[in-house]
């Protein structure tokens, strides 16, 4: 006899596998408090090994794919993946290529109302190590922290083969970032972050207005000014060895004009829901 009382919609599920031939009752937890959103386009080289390292972690993660219509069919390779984790494993489609931040976002939306206690974003091209995912976790679940950031530039965090025009730019825009908002964050436009639910309903993500890097260092901000405790923590960054790069120069143009438009927002309106 099989049942299962696991529902792809919930996050606190359970399997229940009864044999009876033995009488045994066999429970497989699929319980977690924890949602990675992993945002994909033309990841088919990397997803499944990617899914696979973090089902694999001492912790037990869930997932949240965002694919935006991948034509390297991103999105088959997860769906066959479900049938194998279908408690843990989830994916939203959307139509076409709408961009890194407004995929978190839609992905914010839904592990909010599922009610998981901690958010992480991540890369889907191994430049974030997912061992560091527990590290990023035990910091706000255990450590006090609101927010963890994967940072490359606190003391211990480095990059590796990164060309040196992308250091250069990367380090270039996380000073300028810290000398136009004053938030003291070495690593504004890291992508590896876990936020507690709690931030997340803070901020009114409806108003988040940024797509590319400074969508992250609008989060940032936007925790920053509500005054959330943000802790950074070293990580190693490799650059994608698998799968071609979707920077482009009108992310960095969006980040270099849009820090004006932030300064100038944190000094009126705000981002939160509650000020406090
Ligand atoms: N859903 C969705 N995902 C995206 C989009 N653009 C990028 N991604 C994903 O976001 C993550 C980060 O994108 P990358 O191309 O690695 O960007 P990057 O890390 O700045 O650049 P490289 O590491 O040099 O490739 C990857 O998992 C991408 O597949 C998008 O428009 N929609
Ligand atoms: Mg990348």
């Amino acid at each position: 006899m099989d049942f299962n009382t696991a529902s792809s919609s919930d996050p606190i599920s359970v399997s229940l596998t009864a044999s009876s031939k033995s009488n045994d009752l066999t429970v497989t937890a699929t319980l977690s408090d924890s949602l990675v959103i992993i945002p994909t386009y033309n990841e088919r080289e990397n997803i499944a090994h990617m899914i696979e390292t973090v089902f694999s972690l001492e912790k037990h993660f869930h997932i949240l794919i965002v694919d935006d219509g991948s034509p390297d069919a991103t999105a088959a390779i997860v769906k066959d993946l479900q049938k194998e984790y279908p408690n843990s494993l989830h994916i939203l489609e959307r139509k076409g290529k709408l961009g890194l931040g407004t995929a978190y976002l839609t992905g914010f939306k839904w592990g909010i109302e599922k009610k998981y206690d901690y958010l992480f974003e991540m890369d889907a091209d191994f430049s974030h190590n997912p061992n560091d995912l527990i590290r990023l976790y035990n910091a706000c679940a255990k450590d006090n922290a609101d927010v963890a950031v994967g940072s490359r530039y606190t003391k211990g965090g480095k990059c590796e083969n990164w060309p040196l025009d992308r250091l250069i730019l990367s380090y270039g825009a996380s000073l300028y970032v810290r000398a136009i908002t004053w938030m003291w964050i070495k690593d504004p436009t890291a992508g590896f972050i876990c936020w507690k639910r709690q931030v997340l309903e803070a901020i009114d993500l409806n108003s988040i207005s940024f797509v590319g890097y400074a969508f992250q260092i609008e989060m940032k901000y936007a925790a920053h000014s509500l005054g959330f405790k943000i802790k950074e923590l070293p990580i190693t960054f490799v650059d994608r060895i698998l799968g071609s790069s979707k920077m482009s120069k009108g992310i960095v143009k969006e980040a270099i004009l849009g820090m004006i438009f932030l300064k100038k927002r944190s000094l009126t309106t705000g981002w939160g829901k509650k000020q406090f």
